[in-house]
């Protein structure tokens, strides 16, 4: 990785939209937490190690990592503290706009119900000190501190479905993210185990979810269930992530749907979804300027940044320094906020290309 162009691309304000609390958080964090579980005897150090310092991320294996990294991080004060990490480190790397996804837990032995979980999470999201945070559709609010003229970064969340969840704990999900509307909850996204549940149990909910007017993002096509994935892209989903294993018939519906991809290079190369970069339908979608936004996915499980998965494109697919930032700014148009953000974000795009230049 070439390192000047590696800052080139932590320099251009960036959008990033598929970001997994839980799969973002730092390994030093998880370390740390895993030190003082250990302590205590509710797991043994040594194992966790292992399993975190693996290179060994395939489909399969990242699930179980993420049932080991919820054992680690899910009580109130862990979620608040993970939430604020994950967004000073998007922050850091001049993320401007940053839809985050998680999935509300409830856990009655330690009386976290979805809700308290979604707190536990603003309360971070509010504990956020190195940058000013605008995360409410009802106005600007921010937690400057002594007037000084911080950095500014858009904050939105979506609540994500477990395939896991039964079509009631969906349709709790969906509850909630009505009810926090007015906290910067913008949509719904379906993920967990893709080889895991059916699309039919998560319709019921997802429908109601677009009736009241969230927005919906799917995981589609990290497996080939070329059934699944017609179902999907007929539900008209307001985005998609991943998309990978598409037949030809399924391609083509995505395509004429024009429904834009998330797209995730290096978690799709670790968890071996795609073989190889070169062969990754990021050049299809491209060259036929198919909708499309860069996204890191899991930034901790798969080590990488988002300045990083913009390097990636440009080494991979030989995309110049004007093609990145037209593809960073377009990201715009896809973000599940209002007009207002849309504009303010493109004035952000306009001054930096003034100074990038
Ligand atoms: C599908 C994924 C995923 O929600 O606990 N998740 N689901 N495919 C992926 N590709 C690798 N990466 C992450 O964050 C972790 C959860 O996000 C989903 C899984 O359900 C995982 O448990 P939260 O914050």
């Amino acid at each position: 990785m070439n390192r000047e162009e590696l800052e080139w691309c932590v320099s251009v304000p960036k959008v990033e939209l598929h970001a997994h609390l839980n799969g973002s958080v730092r390994n030093s964090t998880l370390f740390e937490l895993a030190r003082v579980l250990g302590d205590k005897g509710v797991i043994v150090f040594s194992d966790v190690e292992n399993v975190i310092m693996k290179d060994d991320r395939t489909l399969h294996k990242v699930f179980k990592l993420f049932d080991l990294i919820h054992i680690l991080t899910t009580d109130h004060s862990t979620v608040t503290r993970i939430t604020k990490e994950v967004i000073e480190d998007f922050a850091a790397e001049n993320v401007v706009y940053l839809e985050l996804r998680t999935t509300p837990k409830r856990n009655d032995s330690i009386g976290m119900s979805k809700r308290s979980y979604m707190d536990a999470v603003m309360e971070g999201l509010r504990a956020v000190s190195s940058v000013d945070v605008d995360y409410s559709p009802a106005g600007l609010k921010t937690n400057t501190f002594n007037g000084s003229t911080r950095k500014k970064m858009y904050v939105r969340f979506l609540l994500s479905i477990d395939r896991r969840e039964s079509t009631e704990a969906a349709m709790e999900t969906v509850k909630l993210a009505l009810e926090m509307r007015d906290l910067g909850v913008v949509g719904i996204d379906l993920s967990g185990n893709p080889i895991v549940g059916n699309w039919s149990t998560f319709l019921p909910a997802l429908k109601f979810a677009k009736e009241q007017g969230l927005y919906i993002t799917l995981h589609c096509g990290e497996v080939p269930n070329q059934e699944e994935i017609k179902a999907m892209i007929d539900f008209l989903p307001h985005r998609i992530g991943h998309a990978c294993c598409f037949d030809e018939e399924n391609w083509r519906k995505l395509k004429s749907a024009k429904i834009p991809v998330e797209i995730c290079l290096t978690s799709n190369i670790r968890t071996e979804t795609i073989s190889s970069i070169d062969i990754h339908h990021f050049v299809d979608l491209y060259k036929a300027k198919h909708p499309l936004v860069l996204c890191t996915d899991d930034s901790g499980v798969f080590s990488t940044s988002l300045s990083r998965e913009y390097n990636l494109a440009s080494s991979s697919f030989g995309l110049g320094k004007t093609e990145m930032f037209q593809l960073a700014e377009i990201a715009i148009d896809f973000i599940f906020a209002d007009d207002g953000v849309k504009t303010d974000l493109r004035a952000t795009f306009e001054e930096a290309v003034k100074k990038l230049n």
